[in-house]
């Protein structure tokens, strides 16, 4: 069998389901910005289909949607370069993902580890569609046939898990027709942690407000949250082993890299011996400097909520025109019959 030639395409996603956080914009957006214009087809997705597996409250899962469509404009995203919608305007997801539910084995789902860690002790009175969760994330990519995705380290197995999934369906099916996808989780910052707890992911749905920093969080409370951030007595070692068995010491370290485009290594070269009292305010003003212009245009983005509707259904057509061929490919390959 020759193997398919696929477009270098990228498509990668980001849930409405509450307000964003620096570890959004340093494993994902930052990055889907720097991806456009690199030689690739970019795709992003406002994933509300995946929002709705843990409860959503309906007029704040449309304010949320808004606003990170508004977080990916103000961060640079350019809607004619890029493709940018909403998952549930393009039906073709949800078709996919049953396809996928299909493939995928019970065993694989069982190994995830963020429906553990979502889940906890209550698996059973979650949704089924959070356990589900990773087949319909595989239907977004393959859907497009992405031969990229960009992502934070949390979701480096779901995107393995969507590899697993083209390969069976090839397999089973005597194709070669999905491409195996690559993750993209390159440089500093991909697993940005809790300010109060360094083992942690800072996530948006965690419990203090104090331990995320939020995209549209002004510069006191910036400032603020980084001076409580919890550390160690130490001062900033002089070299990146010195950061071991340190996690919010080196967490600190690496968001100043993802934020400033440097190594931690080049932060650690800079601030060797630092104190804390000097390092998180050079960080929080960095913070500051970086994410108030993005929060300003946010805001101003939010003013109109009108033209952003239309920008997503644009894309949703756009989406489509990509979609459909190729879901109506893979009905055929699964024997659907199509009058
Ligand atoms: N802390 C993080 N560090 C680096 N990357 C992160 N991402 C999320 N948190 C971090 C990346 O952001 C993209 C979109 O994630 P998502 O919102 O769709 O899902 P999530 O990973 O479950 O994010 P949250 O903030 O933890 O959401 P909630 O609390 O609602 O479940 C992904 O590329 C992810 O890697």
């Amino acid at each position: 069998m020759t193997e398919a030639v696929h477009t270098r395409r990228v498509f990668s996603g980001i849930k409405p389901s509450g307000g964003l956080t620096l570890g959004n914009y340093l494993g994902a957006i930052k990055r889907f910005v720097d991806m456009q214009g690199q030689g690739f087809e970019t795709i992003y997705c406002v994933v509300d289909m995946h929002a709705i597996t843990v409860w959503q409250n309906p007029a704040e899962l449309k304010h949320a949607t808004r606003e990170l469509t508004a977080a990916y404009l103000a961060s640079g995203i350019d809607p004619e370069q890029s493709i940018l919608f909403n998952q549930s305007q393009v039906a073709a997801h949800a078709e996919l993902g049953w396809i996928f539910n299909c493939v995928a084995r019970v065993g694989w789902m069982d190994r995830m580890t963020q429906f553990k860690e979502k889940a906890g002790k209550n698996a059973e009175k979650q949704s089924l569609g959070l356990y589900a969760y990773p087949a319909l994330m595989a239907a977004d990519i393959l859907l497009y046939h992405a031969t990229h995705v960009p992502v934070g380290d949390d979701q480096k197995q779901h995107v393995e898990l969507t590899r697993d999934i083209a390969q069976k369906f090839n397999n089973d099916f005597g194709v070669d027709f999905f491409p195996i996808t690559e993750p993209v989780i390159e440089g500093p910052a991909m697993r940005v942690m809790n300010l109060r707890d360094g083992t942690k992911k800072m996530s948006k749905s965690g419990d203090s407000d104090m331990e995320r920093i939020n995209m549209t969080d002004d510069a006191d409370t910036i400032a603020k949250k980084f001076r409580k951030a919890k550390t160690d007595p130490e001062p900033l070692p002089d070299s990146l082993d010195g950061l071991k068995d340190r996690p919010e010491a080196r967490n600190l370290v690496e968001i100043y890299a993802g934020l400033n485009n440097m190594t931690a290594e080049s932060v650690i070269a800079e601030y060797t011996g630092a104190q804390w009292g000097q390092f998180k305010p050079a960080l929080a003003d960095l913070a500051v400097a970086k994410l108030s212009p993005i929060s300003a245009r946010m805001a101003e983005l939010m003013n109109d909520p009108a033209e952003i509707d239309r920008l997503l259904g644009r894309g949703a057509e756009r989406a489509r025109e990509i979609a459909e061929p190729i879901l109506a490919k893979t009905y055929d390959i699964v024997g659907f019959v199509r009058g």
